[in-house]
């Protein structure tokens, strides 16, 4: 079997359980087949010249980190992955910045990192390159000669071609792209949205369902969702210790009705508009006044952009507005933990809420809903509202899908789901499960790979 070099912004190192699911999945697939996984270290340097790989191994994996400079931080990492092609991908225009200097660093860090892995890689190896931060990786490689299989999978959204075609430097990104041999994506739209701008675009077209030929390349373009280690997640949310903390959560005199939501405090998860319509959940049923309780876990995530400040005060004035008007000496509505919380109590708490609320205003995929899935007791589950807008609710149908900028259409599924007979929970929660185990991590990563080692298929004349 050739050997796999796993390409990413972040690299997870040996020690990377805590991460969860993706990265350990990754990392166990490296260990077994033998690989590297290469990319930046999470540390700055002040110049390019204190530029240096370091190298670790474990087992059949290497580990080869880079770091980047303080500039490229600023530049590259917050300006143009996190403040451009972020809120782009994301559908939201509204958000996005674009500067010369930031599109400049973003071509600059690729290069940069195709230099170094160029010199380390055998003419057998295939290269898996995950999402946005390197999305020139593949160009900047064959540029330097490099003939090897190159795939890259698109963990977040891939918009429409009105969307795309705002970003000023759209035909470049879309050129880079177009020197992989095969392009993953999490979902149907994703990839109808990147061959409709290919085709129309780029005059590309279709040799087959999942065949595109655009700028003199042929690339396999497919569909690979995403999944989560389901057996692993499902054990921690039985352990004793979780039971406990279950205990905990339904004690007497606390409310009857958990509800929770764990996201990054990113502004693609709808937070403030799932706030709104827990307050709609309340207005509109009063009966639920001293009776639910919305806990809402959002660690921080990219401090230094300014959306993500904004949203982060808005969430904040937002739940305070909510317990302020409906909190009682008894009773806390919103319970907002803005910090990581362990995975073994997040576990814990999906178990024990009778609602996992997950509604993205945009996502790839969304690994919440489908951990809250797996963590349930199949016997008396609790009920998924999802977001139409999540890649997840491409496959998981049977959730209540919820538009989430509806908030009287969040309100009432969430009403729905609190006086759901236990028959109706078991049922649409026995098909949710199964499909969270046929697209477990597992099988994500297999296809991925099956895909990359294939030799290219031959074109229709
Ligand atoms: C990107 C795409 C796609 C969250 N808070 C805590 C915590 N988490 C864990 C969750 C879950 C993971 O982080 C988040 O994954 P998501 O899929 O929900 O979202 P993104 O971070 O935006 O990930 C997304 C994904 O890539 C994979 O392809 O699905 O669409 O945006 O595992 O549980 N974990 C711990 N403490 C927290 O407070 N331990």
């Amino acid at each position: 079997m050739r050997r796999l070099v796993v390409v990413s912004n972040r690299v997870a190192g040996p020690d990377c359980q805590a991460a969860g699911g993706l990265a350990v999945c990754v990392l166990d697939g490296l260990r077994e087949r033998g690989g590297m996984w290469f990319g930046w270290n999470g540390e700055t340097v002040p110049d390019a010249s204190e530029i240096g790989a370091a190298c670790s191994r474990l087992e059949n994996a290497i580990f080869v980190t880079v770091p980047i400079t303080e500039e490229d931080y600023q530049e590259y990492y917050l300006g143009y992955c996190n403040g451009a092609l972020w809120p782009v991908l994301h559908y939201r225009l509204d958000l996005a910045r674009f500067t010369q200097e930031n599109g400049e660093a973003y071509r600059r860090v690729n290069d940069r990192f195709a230099e170094t892995l160029a010199s380390l890689l055998s003419p057998d190896d295939v290269v898996w390159v995950h999402d946005y931060h390197v999305i020139p990786l593949a160009s900047c490689l064959r540029d330097r000669g490099v003939r090897n299989r190159i795939g890259i999978f698109l963990h977040i959204p891939f918009p429409p071609p009105d969307v795309l075609l705002a970003m000023p430097d759209h035909e470049w990104l879309m050129n880079a792209f177009a020197r992989y041999d095969l392009i993953g994506f999490q979902t149907k739209t994703d990839q109808a949205n990147f061959c409709r701008f290919a085709c129309e675009q780029m005059g590309g077209e279709m040799a087959c369902d999942d065949l595109l030929r655009v700028a003199g390349n042929t690339i396999s373009v497919s569909v690979f969702p995403v999944g989560i280690d389901v057996e692993s997640f499902a054990e921690m949310a039985r352990r004793p210790e979780a039971e406990k903390r279950i205990q905990w959560l339904h004690r007497r005199g606390e409310p009857r009705v958990n509800i929770i939501g764990v996201d990054r405090l990113d502004y693609t998860k709808g937070l403030p508009d799932r706030l709104r319509s827990f307050r709609r959940l309340l207005e509109l049923y009063p009966q639920n006044c001293k009776a639910a309780t919305l806990m809402q876990i959002a660690p921080p995530t990219r401090k230094e952009v300014k959306a993500y400040a904004d949203i982060r005060h808005e969430l904040e004035a937002l739940s305070g507005e909510i317990n302020g008007q409906f909190g009682d000496f008894d009773w806390t509505p919103v319970r907002y933990v803005h910090r990581n919380v362990p995975r073994d109590i997040l576990a814990a708490l999906f178990r024990g809420s009778q609602i996992g609320l997950v509604t993205p205003l945009r996502d790839g995929m969304n690994l919440v809903a489908k951990e809250y899935v797996a963590a349930q007791d199949e016997s008396n589950p609790g009920v998924l509202v999802l977001s139409r807008f999540a890649g997840a609710a491409e496959y998981l149908q049977e959730a209540l899908i919820v538009n989430p900028y509806d908030a009287d259409d969040v309100a009432q599924a969430m009403q729905r789901a609190i006086v759901m007979p236990r028959e109706e929970r078991i049922e649409r929660h026995a098909a949710l499960i199964a499909k969270v185990r046929e697209h477990d991590a597992r099988n994500w990563m297999g296809g991925f790979l099956r895909a990359l080692d294939a030799p290219a298929r031959p074109l229709a004349a």
